[in-house]
């Protein structure tokens, strides 16, 4: 075992002083949400992976809820993470037009209504521990955006000049961050997993007496892969299968400092992941299951995501939910779960699913009609109850019967056809006369063409 892994076990074999669970009847719940980067429909055992080991995240399925129509309004990062975190169609809030590049200035604006800002209102402790990606310029970071604290990177981890096995595009160095402080550029990847669960565990054991909400965007296994040692080589299935097995440990590190503290049934547990799997990228890439299409697409592997949610008080056990649902709904689901109030004048697009996840017989899902947008935010398709139609293509698909989008049925529904145009874009309509704008930040917080080479690995 290498000394530094040592150290780290020591450490959190080390005895934990143990405070008394909070057993005060007006506590809210505390809200995890682990959030992975382009890992794909299928690549959970839960979700059938054939050999991809996920005990700790399947637990959630064994003891909550497993969604299987599980929708994030982009099939990219940063406009799926704004409307994650703000319930909001990534266009409603400016964040559409596709991922944030290190060059750019503006970002997810402050003024919105994270899920980070309406339950520190309420007196969480909240933190960020991963990758942020909606925006890097002073004023744009999670702390501004109602995160107490932040331990990760800015952007994707293929941001730099160092750290892409083709087509790099990138002349500067990746850094990461304690809330705006530069602590170390070019970080090692192997630890990225491992450093960003020790940051969440830390935070728990330390607001384990008091509300807290952890959001957990891993970076990986967006490409270039890393995992640390101890998982390198382990899995069947290659190192994208480590990677996924390091994330799975990562999620039993969490659920077992919850259950150290007593507050594990206290706390909602989510995870989800940003978009599908990234296909080119081949056995680096993950995969979609028996869903068409990954990353960047709108198939339905591009955007529809695992999503597990374990909360005993409000979902009974081994739940599956086959309605739709969106990540825009768990802002207003948490917040109905929490007693939070969200602020009325402000238009989101997310809806209580706390129904659907309570197991209510015959509840169906609030979302009338979902919309697709390209990575680069025009408008790209439309599902209402099992009819998917493609505006460009003008294919139609029964997503009840065929999930992999292989038949075209538009000439036997011309009706069909018509009726969710005009429903597309008559709610895209609205949503367009509705945006809000992001932030543009003249200054950068670091020089963005800086170059720090990276350590000599061992
Ligand atoms: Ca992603």
């Amino acid at each position: 075992m290498n000394p530094a892994f040592a150290a780290i076990l020591a450490v959190s074999l080390a005895p934990v002083p143990m405070e008394p669970p909070v057993e005060s009847p007006g506590r809210p719940p505390n809200v995890v949400i682990m959030f992975t980067d382009d890992q794909g429909y299928g690549d959970l055992g839960c979700y059938g992976h054939p050999t991809i080991r996920t005990p700790n995240i399947d637990r959630l399925a064994a003891e909550g809820a497993r969604l299987t129509q599980f929708y994030v309004p982009s099939p990219v990062c940063s406009p799926s993470r704004a409307a994650l975190l703000t319930g909001c169609y990534p266009k409603r809030v400016g964040m559409h037009e596709h991922v944030i590049f290190p060059t750019y200035a503006h970002g997810l604006h402050p003024d919105e209504d994270t899920i980070a800002d309406v339950l520190s209102r309420k007196g969480y402790a909240t933190g960020c521990f991963g990758k942020w990606h909606l925006g890097h310029r002073d004023g744009l970071l999670p702390t501004d955006q109602g995160f107490d604290v932040f331990v990760g990177i800015p952007y994707s981890n293929d941001m730099s000049q160092f750290h892409r096995p083709e087509g790099n595009k990138y002349t500067h160095s990746l850094p990461f961050l304690h809330d705006k402080e530069i602590v170390e550029w070019e970080p090692d990847q192997r630890l990225l997993t491992r450093r960003c669960t020790e940051a969440t565990v830390d935070f728990i054991e330390a607001n384990a007496h008091r509300p807290f909400f952890a959001y957990v965007p891993h970076a990986m296994p967006h490409i270039p892969l890393y995992a640390s040692e101890d998982f390198e080589g382990t899995s069947r299935r290659g190192l994208y299968g480590d990677v996924i097995e390091e994330i799975d440990w990562s999620m039993g590190e969490i659920l077992a400092a919850l259950e150290r503290h007593g507050i594990l049934d206290d706390t909602i547990v989510i995870f989800a992941t940003d978009n599908g799997p990234w296909l080119p990228y081949k056995q680096d890439g993950g995969s979609a299951g028996p869903l068409a299409g990954g990353k960047g697409g709108n198939k339905e592997g591009g955007q529809r995501v695992p999503c597990l949610i374990r909360h005993p008080e409000g979902i009974p056990a081994g739940l599956v939910v086959r309605e739709v649902a969106t990540s825009m709904d768990l802002l207003p689901t948490i917040g109905a779960w929490t007693g939070v109030e969200l602020d009325s004048e402000r238009t989101i697009d997310g809806h209580d699913i706390t129904a659907l996840l309570g197991g209510e017989r015959d509840a169906t899902s609030p979302t009338e009609a979902f919309l697709y947008y390209t990575a680069h935010g025009r408008l790209a398709g439309i599902r209402q109850g099992r009819w998917k139609l493609m505006l460009e293509s003008g294919s139609l698909h029964d997503l009840e019967v065929d999930v992999a989008e292989k038949w075209n049925l538009a000439k036997e529904h011309l009706e069909v056809v018509e009726r969710l145009r005009r429903e597309a874009a008559d709610l895209d309509a609205v949503i367009t006369s509705g945006a809000r704008p992001v932030l543009e930040v003249p200054e950068p917080l670091w020089d963005p063409a800086i170059v720090v080479r990276p350590e000599p690995g061992p």
